[in-house]
Order: C-alpha cells, then sequence, then structure tokens
C-alpha cells in the first residue's frame, strides 16, 4: 500500500511540476527519468484523467497503469514499413498453405458439433469461421503473449494512433473492471489483437459472446466462446446466409474493365456485360447476393473475381483485400473444393514505396488525382491509373505495374528531368 501512495503522489507531483524530474531525482534519491520516461508519465496522467472523466473508477486506472513503460518491441513493429508490399499472391501462398488446410480439415473435424451449430444458429458456413480461426491465431495456437495494457499504453503515448489506442486501452479497462480476464491474462499480439479471435478490446465489448454457456466470454482459453463470438461477428457485421463471398469469372474481349472495384451490380448486369462463371456453368440466381464488384487483385492479367456482400463482410474482420481473399479461399480449400483457375502473374515485379510515390506523382501530373503521395496503392490510385490507361488505350485494370510507372516516365517526363 505504501508504494502505490508514493507512486499516487509522485504522479501528482509530475503532473503539476513539470519539468522537475531533477527535483524529483534528487529528492528521492532515485535516477533520473529518462526523457521519453517523464513523456509516458506526463501522457500517463492525461490518460488517467480522461478515464476518470469516462466514468472509470481513478484508483483503478492508476494501479493499471503504474510501474509500466512503453514496449520497445511494440513501437519497432509499429514503426515497421517495409520497402516493398508481399504481392497478394506471396499473401495466399501462405494464408492458403497445404499445412493451414491440413490443420483446417483436421479442425473442422474434430470440432464439427460446435461448428454446425454456429453455421446453423448465424447462417455462417462452418467451414468459413474455421478458415478466419486459422488466419487469425492458426486454430488457436498463435495468439500473442504482450501484456494488452502496456502495448495499448505504449501506443498511445506515442502519438501516432493516440486517440485510437486510448480508446481500446480504455475498453480495455473496462473488461477488467466488468470480470471479463484477470489483468494477468489480458493478453494478445502487439497492436491490441486478442485471444483465438484476435478482436481488440472495443470489438470483445460488442461482439464477443459466451459460447459454451460457463457465463464468461474467454475467448483465450474457450473454443466454444471464441468461435461463437467469430460468428456473431460475421452475422452482426450483415452475413449473408446461403450466399457466396465471390465467383471466379472469365470477362469477354472488350469488357469495361473500369468497372473494377467501385461499381455495384447485379449478377444479371454483370452477365449483361459479359461476365460468366470461369468454370462455365451457369449463373445461379442472386448466389452472390443483389450487389456484386468486380475485384481484379493482380490487374487484368491475374484471376477475376466477382465479389458479393459477404466478401465485404470479411474485410470487416480485417479491412484487407488479401486477407478478405485468403479467408475465401481457405475456406473453400477446407471444404475440398478447388481454388482459383487462372494464375497469377508472377512475373510481374512488386513496385517499391518509392517507385508508387513516383507513380502517384506522375499520375498527379498527367491530371489524374491519386489521392496523395503515399506509396501505397489504394482505391484512389488505382482509380486514378484506370483513368490514365483508359486515356491513353489501355486496358484500364489499375493495375500498378513496372510497365505502367515506365509509360508514365515516358509520357510524363518531369520538366527538366533526364
Ligand atoms: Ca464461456
Amino acid at each position: 500500500m505504501r508504494i502505490h501512495i508514493y507512486l499516487f503522489i509522485m504522479s501528482f507531483v509530475l503532473l503539476f511540476a513539470l519539468p522537475a524530474n531533477q527535483t524529483i531525482a534528487q529528492e528521492n534519491n532515485k535516477p533520473e527519468l529518462s526523457e521519453r520516461d517523464s513523456s509516458f508519465e506526463r501522457w500517463r496522467e492525461q490518460f488517467i484523467q480522461k478515464a476518470v472523466a469516462r466514468g472509470h473508477q481513478e484508483s483503478v486506472v492508476r494501479e493499471l497503469l503504474l510501474g509500466l513503460t512503453p514496449d520497445e518491441k511494440v513501437l519497432e513493429r509499429d514503426r515497421f514499413q517495409p520497402e516493398f508490399t508481399r504481392p497478394i499472391w506471396e499473401y495466399l501462398r501462405s494464408a492458403v498453405s497445404d499445412l493451414r488446410v491440413a490443420n483446417g480439415k483436421a479442425a473442422l473435424k474434430q470440432h464439427q458439433e460446435l461448428l454446425h451449430h454456429l453455421q446453423d444458429e448465424t447462417g455462417v458456413p462452418a467451414t468459413v469461421i474455421t478458415a478466419i480461426w486459422g488466419l487469425e491465431s492458426a486454430y488457436g495456437k498463435i495468439q500473442g503473449d504482450f501484456d494488452i495494457i502496456r502495448s495499448l499504453a505504449t501506443l498511445a503515448h506515442d502519438g501516432r494512433r493516440r486517440n485510437w489506442a486510448e480508446g481500446e486501452l480504455l475498453a480495455a479497462i473496462t473488461m477488467l473492471e466488468q470480470g471479463d480476464v484477470s489483468r494477468q491474462n489480458l493478453t494478445g499480439a502487439w497492436a491490441g489483437a486478442m485471444g483465438q479471435t484476435q478482436f481488440l478490446p472495443s470489438t470483445y465489448l460488442a461482439y464477443a459472446v459466451d459460447g459454451d454457456g460457463d457465463g464468461k466470454k474467454d475467448i483465450w482459453n474457450s473454443k466454444a466462446d471464441a468461435l461463437a463470438s467469430t460468428a456473431n461477428y460475421l452475422r452482426r457485421h450483415g452475413w449473408q446466409a446461403n450466399k457466396d463471398w465471390g465467383v471466379e469469372v472469365k470477362l469477354k474481349p472488350g469488357f469495361a474493365y473500369e468497372l473494377a472495384d467501385d461499381t455495384v451490380l447485379s449478377i444479371g448486369s454483370w452477365q449483361a456485360r459479359g461476365a460468366e462463371p470461369y468454370s462455365g456453368r451457369k449463373w445461379q440466381q442472386a448466389e452472390l447476393g443483389d450487389a456484386a464488384r468486380l475485384l481484379l487483385p493482380a490487374g487484368a492479367l491475374g484471376p477475376k473475381i466477382l465479389t458479393g456482400k459477404n466478401f465485404r463482410v470479411f474485410k470487416r474482420y480485417n479491412n484487407s483485400t488479401a486477407y478478405a481473399l485468403g479467408v475465401g479461399l481457405l475456406s473453400r480449400a477446407i471444404a475440398g473444393k478447388d481454388g482459383l483457375s487462372e494464375s497469377w502473374p508472377k512475373h510481374q515485379k512488386p513496385l517499391s514505396r518509392a517507385q508508387i510515390k513516383e507513380m502517384q506523382s506522375l499520375l498527379k501530373q498527367a491530371g489524374h488525382d491519386p489521392g496523395g503521395v503515399d506509396g501505397m496503392a489504394g482505391p484512389n490510385t488505382r482509380r486514378a491509373l484506370r483513368a490514365y490507361q483508359h486515356q491513353i488505350g489501355l486496358i484500364p485494370d489499375g493495375f500498378a505495374s513496372t510497365q505502367m510507372l515506365e509509360n508514365l516516365r515516358v509520357n510524363h517526363k518531369k520538366p527538366g528531368a533526364h
């Protein structure tokens, strides 16, 4: 108790008397606080006031945060920016590896009663729940052993994502106050995702459910709770029962590729524009729901997929096209079905961040706004690229390739550049 009172007083001294760490160090005969530690303590005091204003008990919050220091490992990962984004085919090779498929089939068999019960209850196929489980935590095996409170406090103090991290930290505190989990067991991945479902604390509060009926929502240790929570999350985000997530298609010559990404049409309208199932079978009525989009993950040279609402529900789990495609293809492989027929354009070299930035600048010069020069080929860059390709008479697939960069360099060389 004495140590708590001491730390409690020290925190107030820090709050009201900064910069006074030298004085504190002398008075308490302790080593001087580093600049970062004192900045962390300033953040902590501000956060405690915020938490109190939201109705949390000050003594509880203070006790949780006292003695914490920023976690260097968390900062390293948060700042890591690879020069090259991994091509989607490489991501999928790992997401839908033989091992993950085999383990998924085994998991589906072992837990078939639970998974089929969840399928009946929510309309989410057992294979889809299993696939997400496999991608999130390797079927419960890899959950992360970071201290969630420390990780989120580190990210909140660092400031790059302060509002987000403080919101998640408050949610984690609510979990502890509610008795959902003990402080010691509140562990997960470095950026706050927890348990077999890799839920963030705010997601846990909103969507975790008690699958085995013991009164607790234990997404770390109870498979029934974790899988029921995943199924509940998908259902609450609009999962459409008895609809597929995507169908690989063939596009007829002269197809209007500028419809990719953004345009939402019925299956009938896509069919009228020249999209047919790759396998040669007939379309089934509304098999993707009534609103489908065309996905060209690697442009006109790679697989083409019509995606339905359920594909966008996958993206609510993790807002990445590669991830959503990983879930869809893994669920299909676990069900024993075939993957994509068209091969990936593996000869295409990925562009570096610097090259994507250059492409974005050149697109801007050509009069097509990529929505910022950030080195990420997102929807706005693809849209600008499609407009440029359309303008110069190329297939407007929006795929950022070395050929397109070369084309832009030749046609839109900066004045004075060689
Ligand atoms: Ca439970």
